[in-house]
């Protein structure tokens, strides 16, 4: 038993009846005929009757708590991941569904399986949004999520003749059992328009007088908590016209334009942006950024009210935590309304609102750093781009001129206008000044958000920037993905390290005991046989459970560096090509990455990955030493197959590029060794883990920026390595395309002529010597596992349960409401 049964009315004979139920009366089908989807259905409707009394509870708790201080968690993704599974384990229910399910005929595994990812995420930042509110909920803090219910969530990702093509993904198509529309919640929000001024008595007040509203319907998934009756809430808005039907046109006979206004409205929320770390500076974006934060800075402030007759306390009991710059609007939103619609005086107002913003920073790549043209803004949100004018005046002359006077540089850098054509706002200036708080995602980022992005501000404001290490949540990362393990772990020190991660440190004694040994290595055999069935399946390669299982699995993007990985590959084949005996270790080596649609090298990138896949997995003379997989359709589910299987977890971007990484750690936390450049949260994993038992390599951030200071010449360390030659050479030639020669050679131009941005070639030797050092660990059997196991026992730190502590300890200053 690894879940602690919580109080609840629901036995199995309850569940059967209840499923069986919604089955007739909630799907009008029956136990004969209805499809493994409607089973599926069915029993999350039962699984709701206990998760929605349990929301109700924590809801009404919440406010009788004196309206206890509730963070909310603005993100325009939440890469929440199949919930089923989820649902049933912090439920405490997955023995008594399945055997429920059992009685009637059914399997849980096939009924959870029918279920599609809510895909409402790019990566890196929606995914920790979604372990951070199982985390909160889990830690019984009051949360709420506020997100945009897509239509259309991250593309899925389909491989012709071995180029990635995009189709939609509709995830809901005719519904999603676990959300439930809130439509008595429904809101509207303004756009467009003009700004009036006008008097009210002597005072000189502002209103914006807009053209334009959209609807925000607010859809409510519950985040459940594991062992504990605390329901949290994801609220995501969807936008709807406010009026659908423009009747004279159609009594007119113009059909089809009088549904225009429905139609453009429902585009705001239609698609997810498929960027990861870039910007487009759309204006269908900043409308969707806008709309997420107008709906929930509206509903805080309706909640707020509910409770209190005046905003002057909003910041006591609720605090807005912004991820990453995206919803920066937010800031000016809430200042209009305590100046426009409260007539809150200006600095009063700005404390307000100031107290209430906390803002994560995700990323240093500049490409990424949002910016929106002032006209834009002032043709959407008039009266936005007036309040970020004053904001951003009041800050220079008040506060970076007293500390710099005469400092024209400084105002310059520190303005939130960009000045040129045209003239930019500043998203993350605007972000750090109207926050209270701003963290980096790891130590290491930190420092450099400190140190490189934002030095200024941290002299201006010595305790703003703080750091909160990133964590991913065990219940998915371990329990559910690695239910064996899982068992295993919990079989010898307990549950309890589902719930204090830090307890893990407990299965050190068990690396060298025999027993727990052979059994940690027979899990990790078995999880990857599954595996290798579902490549085998998928993509009709043959890959031994012998072989080493070396996985790199994340987003396509130069910094990341698959094509470091990729020359390795092709080293290792030309190795064997040359002399047939040359003495490696099996290696299966398994990608899975989607590129953002309009990123042409990225693409590339994966084309050549297949390419070379191809080949290398179809050439007999190597004997099957090397096999190349490219999976297609990253998602969460597929994470959770592949992490448990991994033997080697590859993070090996240009130190100072990652932030922190979240892989990383699932991968470590599994049993995976990692090969990483001493980047983002890697260094910490280091640190835990001790360097004995991870493979690090190539430069730190110091060298990095030492060598292009030097002027980085990417000739030279070809000129200076004959198989870097070869392999790059392999890219611009036939070898690999012999119907389109020269079609890989985009990647060999970036390295080259292009200068290297990532310095690629700069690790290559490194990253080759580390690989060489990981062959010969790997045969040494005994001290490979007892480092796996160490890895699993002493990544306890990298649970998201200990990056939300840190953050209540440090930012947020939340109080646990338990639900009784
Ligand atoms: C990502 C970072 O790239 C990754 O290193 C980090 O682990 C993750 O955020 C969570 O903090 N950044 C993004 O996803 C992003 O879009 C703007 O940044």
């Amino acid at each position: 038993m690894l879940t602690k049964e919580k109080p609840t009315s629901l036995s199995v004979e309850k569940l059967k009846l209840s499923i069986v139920r919604h089955l007739r009366t909630t799907l009008a089908s029956n136990e004969h005929v209805a499809s493994q989807n409607t089973w599926w259905q069915a029993t999350c409707f039962a699984l709701n009757e206990e998760i929605f009394e349990n929301a109700w509870s924590t809801f009404k708790q919440t406010r009788l708590d004196h309206c206890a201080r509730t963070v909310n968690y603005l993100s325009l993704e939440f890469l929440i991941g199949r919930l089923t599974t989820n649902n049933l384990i912090n439920l405490g229910l997955e023995d008594k569904v399945r055997q429920a399910l059992n009685e009637l005929g059914q399997d849980i595994n096939a009924i959870s399986g029918e279920e599609r990812d809510p895909s409402l995420g790019n990566g890196g930042l929606g995914r920790l949004a979604a372990c951070f509110m199982d985390s909160l909920v889990t830690l019984e803090y009051p949360a709420v999520g506020y997100g945009l219910h897509y239509q259309y969530g991250l593309f899925r990702q389909g491989i012709k003749n071995g180029e990635q093509v995009e189709y939609p993904d509709n995830w809901r198509d005719y519904g999603y059992p676990f959300e439930v529309c809130r439509s008595s919640f429904a809101l509207d929000i303004p756009l467009y328009g003009h700004v009036e001024t006008y008097y009210q008595g002597d005072t000189m007040r502002k209103r914006w007088v807009p053209s334009q509203y959209l609807r925000g319907v607010p859809w409510d998934i519950p985040v459940v908590g594991f062992e504990v009756k605390n329901v949290n809430t994801l609220r995501l808005w969807e936008c709807r016209a406010v009026n659908e039907f423009d009747l004279n046109q159609f009594n007119q006979g113009c059909f089809a334009s009088a549904l225009h206004e429905k139609v453009k409205a429902e585009s705001v929320t239609q698609v997810l942006y498929p960027n990861d770390e870039s910007e487009m500076g759309k204006e269908l974006r900043l409308i969707q950024q806008y709309f997420l934060c107008a709906c929930s800075v509206r509903d805080i402030i309706n909640r707020h009210k509910e409770h209190f007759a005046s905003l002057d306390n909003l910041c006591d009991t609720n605090v807005m935590q912004l991820n990453d710059t995206h919803p920066a609007i937010a800031i000016p939103e809430l200042m209009r309304i305590l100046l426009d619609e409260e007539g809150i005086e200006w600095d009063k107002a700005w404390k307000i609102s100031q107290r209430c913003f906390a803002y994560t920073n995700h990323t240093l790549l500049p490409e990424a750093l949002e910016t929106w043209p002032v006209d834009l803004i002032a043709k959407v949100l008039p009266r936005h781009i007036e309040i970020i004018n004053e904001i951003n005046y009041l800050f220079l002359s008040q506060v970076v001129e007293k500390q710099w006077p005469g400092d024209q540089e400084k105002l310059i850098k520190l303005s939130i206008f960009e000045e040129g054509y045209p003239r930019q706002v500043r998203m993350a200036n605007l972000s750090v000044i109207g926050s209270y708080k701003v963290n980096g995602v790891a130590k290491l980022h930190t420092q450099l958000v400190k140190s490189d992005l934002f030095p200024e501000f941290d002299a201006l404001f010595p305790d703003r920037l703080v750091n909160v290490t990133n964590g991913v949540t065990p219940r998915r990362w371990l329990r559910q993905c690695n239910p064996a393990l899982a068992q295993l772990i919990s079989a010898n020190i307990g549950p309890q390290w589902q719930k204090d991660l830090s307890l893990l440190a407990g299965v050190e004694k068990y690396a060298t005991d025999k027993k727990f040994v052979q059994q940690y290595a027979d899990i990790k055999l078995a999880n990857k046989q599954k595996l290798a069935n579902y490549i085998k399946d998928n993509l009709a390669i043959d890959v031994s459970t012998e072989a080493i299982f070396d996985v790199q699995i994340k987003r396509l993007h130069e910094y990341k560096r698959q094509h470091l990985n990729l020359l390795h590959i092709l080293t290792l084949y030309r190795r064997l090509l040359a002399d047939p005996n040359y003495d490696m270790h099996s290696r299966v080596f398994i990608f899975a990455a989607k590129a953002a649609p309009g990123y042409r090298l990225a693409k590339d990138i994966i084309y050549a990955i297949n390419k070379v896949a191809a080949v290398i997995n179809s050439d007999e003379r190597i004997k099957g030493k090397i096999k190349v997989v490219f999976l297609p359709d990253y998602s969460v589910t597929l994470a959770e197959l592949i992490i448990p299987a991994a033997d080697v977890s590859e993070q090996i971007s240009t130190a100072g590029k990652e932030a922190s990484g979240t892989g990383n750690m699932k991968l470590g936390l599994n049993g995976a060794l990692t090969l990483g450049t001493l980047d983002g949260a890697n260094v910490e994993i280091a640190e835990e883990v001790g360097d004995e038992h991870a493979f690090i390599f190539g430069l730190t951030v110091d060298q990095v920026n030492a060598l292009k200071a030097s002027g980085y010449r990417p000739q030279d360390y070809i000129a200076q390595n004959d198989e870097l030659k070869a392999v790059v050479d392999w890219l611009c030639g036939d070898k690999f395309t012999p119907e389109e020669p020269g079609r890989l050679s985009s990647i060999a131009h970036s390295l080259v002529q292009g200068g290297d941005p990532y310095l690629v070639l700069a690790d290559f030797a490194a990253y080759v010597e580390a690989q060489a050092q990981l062959d010969k660990a790997y045969r040494n059997r005994t001290a490979w596992l007892h480092s796996t196991i160490l890895n699993t026992a002493r990544l306890g730190k990298f649970s998201s349960d200990r990056s939300i502590e840190d953050y209540v300890r440090d930012i947020w200053h939340l109080k646990k409401v338990s639900v009784k």
